[in-house]
């Protein structure tokens, strides 16, 4: 496992591998790049506009024909793909020789690629540290890779018992060169945590947006978006299939805290339908003050 570090503590690795080159694998890819943290960036995707453009952009050096190409003696292999997707990798990457090469993800859950790593692939554990930067957009594709992306934003790892501390250590230097803060926690307080406010968030504008443009044939409506609903369908423009895998690899922890809104939207129904305006104004006046502490 690659050990050698820069005087201020960043990584200096020979190959540094991403398979999947969207807005994520893509902005990682040339942040390693462009800080010259690697000798080699190698890039796997099986769309070939997406090699073409990683190539373009200098996203990455080079583009691996397979799999076994692009982990051959990489020091570093990031799966930037769907989760559900990164479930059916590991199984083909248990079958290479991977003893040296650390191996992290970004998926937006975590328990589902750790209960996979534990009941189908044990011998990825040790060097497999499971992350999750909390950055991104709307936006999707290589076209919009951008190296600075991750700049003070947060990186969470939720290394297991079994996860080695020196491949720990490498993806916390690596994530910290490019910009972000890293922080350790357990995978159920992580999976909880982004239910609540990310993913719920994200499936209210999926179905506000859908509801809206059902019952208006004519997409007035859009033409009308201000402030809020603006916010709703930039969300909603977000990767149909990352967070179709997202909302089925979380699904009990969405499905809990949905629960509790539904109750609570329930209420404030009834509050308007009896004119009880002092239950709404203490719901709004409580969100204010919840809102003020992010500032
Ligand atoms: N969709 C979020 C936004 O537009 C970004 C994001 C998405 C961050 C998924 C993390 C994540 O797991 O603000």
């Amino acid at each position: 496992m690659a050990k050698v570090t820069t005087e201020l503590g960043a990584p200096k690795l020979n190959k540094v591998t991403v398979i999947g080159l969207g807005l994520i694998g893509g902005s990682f890819a040339k942040a390693v790049k462009d800080l010259k943290l690697s000798k080699q960036v190698v890039g796997l995707d099986n769309n070939p506009t997406t090699q073409k453009i990683a190539i373009q952009n200098q996203v990455v050096d080079s583009i691996a024909e397979n799999l076994y190409d692009a982990c051959f003696e990489a020091d570093l292999v990031l799966l930037a793909i769907p989760i559900l997707a990164i479930e059916k990798l590991l199984l083909s990457l248990s079958s290479l020789n991977l003893k040296n090469t650390v191996l992290t993800d970004v998926g937006s859950v975590k328990g589902n690629i750790v209960n996979t790593l534990t009941a189908l692939t044990p011998q990825l554990l040790p060097n497999f540290v499971p992350g999750h930067p909390i950055a991104g957009s709307e936006r999707s594709g290589v076209e919009a890779a951008d190296s600075q992306l991750f700049i003070n934003h947060k990186v969470i790892l939720t290394p297991t018992q079994e996860t080695n501390k020196q491949a720990v250590q490498l993806v916390h230097l690596i994530w910290q060169a490019l910009g972000a803060n890293v922080e350790l926690m357990s995978v159920k307080h992580h999976d909880e945590i982004l239910a609540a406010t990310s993913h719920l968030p994200h499936l209210l504008a999926f179905g506000l947006v859908d509801c809206l443009a059902k019952n208006n044939d004519n997409l007035d409506i859009f033409r009308y978006a201000a402030g809020g609903f603006r916010d709703f369908t930039r969300i909603a423009g977000s990767d149909p299939t990352m967070w179709h895998d997202i909302f089925l690899a979380n699904k009990n922890a969405v499905l809990a805290v949905l629960d509790s809104y539904m109750e609570e939207l329930q209420q404030l129904r009834i509050a308007m339908l009896e004119d009880n305006g002092s239950q709404l104004l203490d719901v709004f006046t409580r969100a204010k003050a919840a809102r003020g502490h992010f500032n």
